[in-house]
């Protein structure tokens, strides 16, 4: 894929800004589990940075024993594995947001689902060999810009931390290749952070520098940008995003789409979690006031988003019934029925009912 503005050079995606290029997963031509690279999202917050292989180096450094200096040869000389893992961008959904949320308008395709090849972060950190009382684990990006609102302190790395604990986790690697291939320009080549059952912004991208910190990091998208209201003995205390919230869409029918009265439809989707797998997914196609389990058509794999289907009967009568998802995981949570101001322009898994129309279709029309 290439940027040229000129042509169709994204086909297939949804633009939702060119500059820099913020790119939607058309959600609903769901097909296979796994997203091609060419139809994955793209979230972006700044110009792709140009990376000259032969210079680039990953370093690890901060609170460690030793700092650590790798070429793009030398990591994947390391042990690697693979991993499938849905990254959803934190702001999926904000298109339904009522009232309007600031922020890119992502309706159903900020999420999609791929397979990740890279070193684990844990052979990097234990490679550096990690001081006692490290707390984070900062990811900093090549890629670099200043940012207007809220004022950014001059042009500044896209950066992220990860608590150690999570970022020793087997499942989070520093990948370079997505779907067998070497990531796309777009999706971090040379390499890039995987962090799966955590919100897109976790997954750096264009990785240059590991910081290993004693404190929190307190860096511009974990303090000014993604993050939430928790209320800590009813104190409001903004905190970071992290984990991934447990959510179900459907990919067919689409909002506003013409399904036959009388007929069979395969309604159809996929649904996704964090930290604990999806365990029972649930569809209404009369605006909530019944529900039925829906059959999940992938085995389980853990952080990756599992698909579903169900056969609908649609009823004999024409009319606009509204069709609704939701999903539970092992752990018990399940999507809210109703937004919670607290998450601010974040976070958005609440039930959201998609409007479809029922009528008479003659045979042949
Ligand atoms: N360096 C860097 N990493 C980044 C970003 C970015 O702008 N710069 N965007 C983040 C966000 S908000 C998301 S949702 C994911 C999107 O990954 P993708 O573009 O491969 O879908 O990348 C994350 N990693
Ligand atoms: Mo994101």
């Amino acid at each position: 894929m290439t940027g040229g503005s000129n042509g169709a050079p994204y086909a297939g995606l949804i633009t939702r800004e060119q500059e820099p290029l913020n790119l939607e997963s058309p959600f609903a031509n769901l097909d296979d589990q796994i997203t091609p690279d060419n139809l994955f999202y793209v979230r972006n917050h700044f110009p792709v940075p140009q990376i000259d292989i032969a210079e680039w180096r990953l370093t690890v450094s901060g609170a460690v024993a030793r700092s650590v200096v790798l070429t793009y040869d030398e990591l994947r000389a390391l042990p690697s594995k693979t991993v499938m893992a849905t990254l959803e961008c934190a702001g999926n959904g904000r298109v339904y947001l009522v009232p309007k949320a600031k922020g890119t308008m992502w309706g159903q395709g900020a999420v999609s689902n791929a397979q990740w090849t890279g070193v684990p972060l844990s052979v990097l950190l234990e490679k550096a060999g990690i001081n006692a009382g490290a707390v984070d684990v900062v990811l900093e990006g090549a890629d670099r810009g200043e940012v207007d609102e809220p004022k950014s302190p001059g042009p500044i790395h896209f950066a992220r931390s990860l608590p150690l604990e999570k970022a020793m986790k087997d499942e989070v690697i520093i990948a370079y290749a997505m779907n067998g291939e070497p990531l796309a320009p777009n999706h971090g080549y040379p390499v890039r952070a995987v962090v799966p059952g955590w919100y897109g912004m976790a997954s750096v991208k264009w990785l240059a520098r590991i910081i290993v910190t004693n404190t929190a990091f307190q860096g511009y998208w974990q303090t000014l940008e993604y993050v939430s209201w928790r209320r800590e003995d009813g104190l409001p205390v903004l905190a970071p995003l992290g984990e991934t919230q447990i959510k179900s869409q459907i990919a067919r029918p689409a909002e506003y789409e013409t399904v036959g009265a009388g007929s069979q439809y395969r309604v159809h989707g996929a649904a996704w979690s964090g930290e604990s797998p999806v365990s029972r997914v649930e569809l209404s196609c009369d605006g909530g006031d019944s529900w039925d389990p829906v059959a999940l058509t992938d085995a389980p794999v853990p952080f990756a988003w599992c698909r579903w289907e169900y056969l609908w009967s649609v009823p004999q009568a024409p009319g606009r019934p509204s069709l609704l998802t939701r999903a539970t995981d092992e752990a018990g949570n399940a999507q809210p029925d109703h937004r919670d101001p607290d998450r601010r322009n974040y976070m958005i898994n609440h039930v959201v009912p998609v409007e479809i129309e029922i009528r008479w279709t003659p045979a042949g029309s």
